[in-house]
């Protein structure tokens, strides 16, 4: 284990023992209570670019980016500006509002598979809706989801589901009844022969096949080559809808998501994270005969106090052209390769089994030869070692997502030094783990 002693985590440690008096295990989501990393989960006071400061005043380089929104930079000034302006005419109408037509615009324009968009407030409302409307618009009711893969915490997505779920190694959650997982279907990631198996063992009965296009949520997996390609025949041969949860990939590993990147347009997508900027907004999109199933204009019902309210939208507009800005991907995919590779060439250099890699401004490492492929594979990783080398990085002021099911992000704000301070970091704690 790395210590540094300048590192004190005294406020954080008060803070965090009285909130686990009032919320339970004293966070707003199980992630961030590092169970799986052990240690003391850090309470953190601000953010700015590429940087978190905790309550004791320790700075890190931040590779969570408040789990993907941050992709410009925490606190981009533009985005700040944008709020104070929206903030001067009101916080919500609960009514229509220009700024959710150049919302939705802005998304119809940049993601090939949406043709029309629904706001709602969060990644898990998205993929629940889809669900629904992929249901309704069928009329079937079973869905193929993938092993590792998470799409929010909806009684019918709690199958095998990755991130907070894995990260907890929870068989799955109580509370959910059988009849509502019972038609959730689950294949291994990657496995097409699995997918055809099901859709032959269920002839006309299932809705779809769900999956997240590259997988941040079993820890960072990349679906094999044809993969996708593989899903979009399967579902067009079977009558099912093909759905790409982008909630994490969007406006991530191009502007246009996986879909752009690896060319394979799914029927729906599911968004959230980057398009809100940092408030709380979600979304569901796909080709308008299907979204006319959705209330008003059709019979599926989706609502929300909050859907589409102005300042989650302007910080989502000000976020989406800042990234249409020139050169921005080129930059996210050069600074995120420079510190993947030089991870791996650390860790391996240290005499570590490692493998991982990254796509666009997403990244990811296992402590295992690899290569990963699913979450069978992913979970055959050293975790005691990623613990470890997680919290020696953290001691060197670099903050990783705490679990080895999740993935890494990088903003625009992120530099070349940011980069070479963090390979440096790790070389130190890869030595001595
Ligand atoms: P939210 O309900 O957390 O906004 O989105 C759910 C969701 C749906 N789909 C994908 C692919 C996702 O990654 C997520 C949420 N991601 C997690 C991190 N892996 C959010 C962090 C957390 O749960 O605290």
């Amino acid at each position: 284990m790395v210590s540094t002693a300048s590192f004190t985590t005294t406020k954080s440690e008060e803070i965090f023992a009285t909130a686990q008096k009032l919320m339970p295990g004293g966070v707003s989501s199980p992630v961030r209570a590092f169970k799986s990393v052990g240690g003391q989960p850090i309470v953190f006071d601000r953010v700015k670019g590429a940087y978190i400061w905790d309550v004791d005043d320790n700075q890190y380089i931040d590779y969570v980016g408040t789990w993907g929104p941050a992709i410009c930079g925490h606190a981009h000034p533009e985005v700040i500006t944008a709020l104070h302006e929206a903030l001067e005419k009101g916080t919500s109408f609960g009514a229509p509002s220009l700024k959710e037509n150049i919302l939705a615009e802005m998304v119809i324009e940049a993601v090939p598979s949406i043709e029309m968009v629904r706001f709602v407030n969060s990644g898990t409302e998205a993929c629940m809706s889809v669900l629904r409307l992929m249901r309704a618009f069928t009329g079937r009711d079973k869905i193929i989801k993938f092993e590792g893969c998470y799409h929010g915490h909806a009684d019918m997505f709690l199958v095998k589901a990755g991130s907070g779920v894995a990260t907890l190694g929870l068989p799955d959650s109580p509370g959910v009844p059988k009849t509502t997982t019972r038609d959730t279907l689950t294949a291994p990631y990657n496995d097409l022969e699995a997918v055809k198996a099901l859709f032959m063992e269920n002839p006309d009965q299932i809705a779809g096949v769900i999956l997240e296009p590259v997988v941040g949520n079993s820890g960072f997996v990349t679906p094999d080559a044809g993969f996708l390609e593989g899903l979009r025949e399967l579902t067009k041969e079977y009558g099912a809808l093909l759905v790409f949860d982008e909630v994490m990939t969007g406006f991530r590993l191009a502007y246009g998501g996986a879909q752009e990147k690896f060319g394979v347009t799914p029927d729906l997508t599911t968004l959230g994270k980057v398009i809100g900027g940092g408030l709380p907004v979600g979304a569901y999109g796909g080709r308008k005969d299907i979204m006319a199933m959705v209330a008003p204009a059709g019979p599926m019902y989706q609502a929300g106090t909050l859907s589409g309210n102005p300042l989650a939208m302007t910080a989502g507009i000000k976020t989406l052209e800042l990234l249409q800005k020139p050169g921005t991907y080129d930059y996210l995919n050069q600074i995120t390769q420079k510190l993947s590779d030089g991870l791996i060439k650390v860790a391996q250099d240290a005499g570590h089994a490692v493998c991982g890699g990254h796509i666009g401004a997403m990244f990811g490492l296992f402590f295992t030869a690899g290569p990963v492929r699913s979450y069978d594979d992913a979970k055959q990783s050293d975790l005691t070692k990623f613990s470890n080398f997680h919290r020696g990085m953290l001691e060197e002021g670099i903050y990783l997502a705490p679990s080895q099911f999740e993935a890494g992000f990088t903003s625009l704000a992120h530099t070349d030094e940011d980069i070479a301070k963090t390979l440096e970091a790790a070389s130190k704690v890869c030595s001595s783990l």
